[in-house]
């Protein structure tokens, strides 16, 4: 037996559980791609097809008060949201941005739900394509596996 600390951590199995992708319409050259990775990574993970949805919504902005809903309704255990927003030259970026983070921490908080901040917040359309499956990663699919190792984790916790 070993005398060192027990060590808490969630498992990146999709067992049991139902996905639901929220994902924009803005920038769907983007976002398309974070949906197919965040749907690849369910899938390597054990995800069975008919437990993952995918939600699309008109923009990031709108990623909150969805998620919200589904939150609410216990349609699903975890949530990766999914979006690109993409600096233009006004502080239209920034008010996106800051209120969709803000909107999808407050659904996690509310409901306990893990949901993941799949959203690409660049200066250019560059940056977003080696974000979207080029040199950079996939960050759909980096979103996908946050909310399944949080859900694992919290079912750990549980009780
Ligand atoms: N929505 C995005 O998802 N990405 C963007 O880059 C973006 N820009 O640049 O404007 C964007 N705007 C739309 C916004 O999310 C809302 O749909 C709109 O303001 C209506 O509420």
């Amino acid at each position: 037996m070993s005398n060192g600390p027990r060590m808490i951590d969630g498992q990146l199995v999709a067992r049991d559980a139902r996905f639901t992708i929220v994902a924009a319409r803005f920038n769907d050259l983007i976002v398309e791609r974070l949906v197919a990775g965040a749907i690849d990574a369910l899938r390597r993970h054990g995800a069975a097809p008919g437990e993952i949805q995918v939600v699309r919504v008109p923009g990031a902005f709108e990623l909150p008060i969805v998620a919200r809903r589904l939150a609410r309704t216990r349609r699903c255990d975890a949530i990766i949201a999914l979006g690109a927003v993409i600096r233009g030259q006004t502080p239209h970026f920034d008010y996106v941005c800051s209120e969709c983070a803000a909107g999808l921490r407050q659904v996690g908080m509310e409901f306990e739900l893990p949901v993941s901040f799949g959203v690409l917040t660049c200066d250019t359309m560059d940056q977003a394509m080696d974000r979207a499956g080029g040199k950079a990663g996939n960050k759909g699919a980096d979103a996908a596996l946050a909310a399944l190792e949080t859900l694992n984790l919290l079912r750990q916790l549980e009780g």
